[in-house]
């Protein structure tokens, strides 16, 4: 049965069908799921795959990630706010506040949350890396400006990128536990 993602950002459906393939099909869906106000990426996203799935009506589970970016010189700055930093302050600018701290590290996380009507389960994944000036023209969001042993995450390809990211490690454990129910 394919799981229907819910989200605007084909960056993600990218990475999840990608993970995904030979394991379960990846339909995107548009819902537009009440993002409550909270610090917990989790509470967000199994809130958000609850609504979404009683809100389509469909037998089919839903699937909703919450990811973001927190900058540790930054207190953890854009974390939960990272979708509407970028569409106001934009990477390059925010790489720009990063750039004179001494401490430039930062981690991506994601929450996902999947919700079949019985049961909302939630998988979480995060990395570790370095903010640098802007490199790559892969991925998507904050990519080029995040970089992991090396190359940014915007220098590598979708298979790269799901073995070493925050996406990547909670579609693993997301994948572990659907090969068991
Ligand atoms: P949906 O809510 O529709 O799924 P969104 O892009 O608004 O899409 P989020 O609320 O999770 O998603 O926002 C996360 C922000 O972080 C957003 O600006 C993304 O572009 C960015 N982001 C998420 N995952 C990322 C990744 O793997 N690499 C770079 N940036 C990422």
């Amino acid at each position: 049965m394919a799981i229907q993602f819910v989200t605007g950002n084909e960056g993600k459906v990218r990475e999840a069908r990608t993970y995904l393939e030979g394991i379960d099909a990846v339909e995107q869906v548009s819902y537009a799921y009440t993002e409550v106000q909270s610090d917990d990426l989790g509470e967000i996203a199994a809130r958000g795959a609850e609504e979404a799935f009683d809100g389509l009506g469909s037998e089919n589970p839903v699937l909703v990630d919450d990811s973001g970016l927190f900058v540790d010189a930054l207190g953890g700055f854009p974390g939960p706010y990272s979708a509407y930093v970028e569409d106001t302050v934009g990477v390059e600018r925010l790489w720009r506040l990063a750039e004179g701290e001494e401490n430039r590290r930062a981690h991506f996380r994601t929450v996902l949350a999947y919700c079949d009507g019985e049961r909302t389960e939630t998988f979480v994944g995060s990395v570790g890396g370095t903010l640098v000036a802007p490199r790559g023209e892969g991925g998507f969001g904050y990519d080029p400006i995040f970089e992991y042993n090396g190359r940014t995450l915007a220098e590598m390809d979708t298979d790269e990128k799901n073995a070493i990211s925050h996406r990547g490690r909670a579609l693993a454990a997301f994948a572990e536990w659907l090969a068991d129910v």
